[in-house]
């Protein structure tokens, strides 16, 4: 058998939201962490990564088991930095004993999500610490940013996406930015990397040449030489397949939210099994609550 959700008959949304809430609360008082970027993009990292093991061949790996805290997934050199979300998020494994860790940090995704202006992420409890020890995903399966359109699209193909929710979830590149001491990589994509927007692919569009320095190969964009794109974001432009859904996304920002928010809540479940009629929460912010 898959992954079967388990759902906590004694929780509901008000509970789910609680933490919600917690979560967000923690996330605006350090707004001004990493140089201003706060933990949107770290967060939102953490979700896909956890999830970004899945492969659908084999039914296995996913974020049901939180098994990031064990070793080759922790120490999978796609991950490094991921440590730094793990520890902010783990005084909520105190405050919510009844959470597990795939729960845990697949909802901190939604959060940094929609509490920088991004779409709603539906979302569903029920993953499970992991209780067998074989079954922690071997290294290698998470993407290697050095790469071409053809091995984007493996990846994406083996997570159970086509092409066009492949571009929507790159987008997610508007957020956070890349850490010369995490993946050796260096910046943002773009100014405005606190607030979920379609801005990365209005970006990508633009004019961008390979950076002179001594660290891995990025692009750097030409008119202000203070952005970044990676190869395997460049690759989505010099591939026609990708770059309709690119140039799509660019003009419409309302379509690329909705296709975000269905493509990133369905990352966050591969690999889960639910039982039948469990509707997905949607979260208010807290901005909505306030009002
Ligand atoms: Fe990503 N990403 N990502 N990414 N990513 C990095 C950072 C972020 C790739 C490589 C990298 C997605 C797809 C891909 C975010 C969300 C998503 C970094 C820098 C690399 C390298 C890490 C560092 O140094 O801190 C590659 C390759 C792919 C696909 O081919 C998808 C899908 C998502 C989410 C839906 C976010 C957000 C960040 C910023 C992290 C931060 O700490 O600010």
């Amino acid at each position: 058998a898959g992954a079967v959700a388990v759902l906590n008959k004694e929780k509901n949304f008000k509970d789910y939201q609680q933490v919600y809430n917690a979560i967000a609360e923690k996330v605006r008082d350090q707004d001004d962490a990493d140089d201003g970027a706060g933990r949107y993009g770290l967060l939102t990292r953490l979700a896909w990564h956890s999830s970004g093991t899945y492969d659908k061949n084999t039914n296995t790996g996913g974020s049901y088991n939180g098994s990031m805290i064990y070793s080759p997934e922790s120490t999978d050199g796609e991950n490094a930095g991921l440590e730094v979300a793990r520890d902010f998020l783990v005084e909520f494994h105190y405050l919510f004993p009844w959470l597990s860790r795939g729960d845990l940090w697949t909802l901190g995704g939604v959060v940094a999500v929609q509490e920088c202006g991004g779409p709603k992420i539906p979302w569903r409890p029920g993953r499970k610490d992991l209780e067998d020890r074989k079954k922690v995903p071997e290294n290698g399966n998470l993407p290697d940013a050095s790469r071409d359109a053809d091995y984007v699209r493996k990846v994406f193909t083996r997570l159970g996406f086509d092409e066009r929710e492949t571009v929507a979830l790159i987008g997610a590149h508007c957020l956070g930015k890349c850490h010369t001491d995490r993946s050796g990589y260096d910046g943002p994509w773009g100014p405005s990397f606190n607030m979920f927007t379609n801005d990365f692919y209005v970006r990508l569009l633009q004019n961008w040449h390979v950076r002179k320095w001594d660290g891995k190969k990025q692009y750097e964009d030409d008119e202000t030489s203070s952005f970044m794109m990676l190869p395997t974001d460049y690759a989505l432009k010099e591939d026609s397949k990708f770059l309709k859904y690119v140039k799509m996304y660019a003009e419409d920002q309302d379509l690329f939210f909705k296709d975000f928010s269905k493509a990133f809540s369905a990352l966050l479940e591969k690999g889960i099994e639910y039982p039948k009629d469990v509707k997905p929460f949607e979260f208010k912010t807290l901005d909505e609550q306030e009002d």
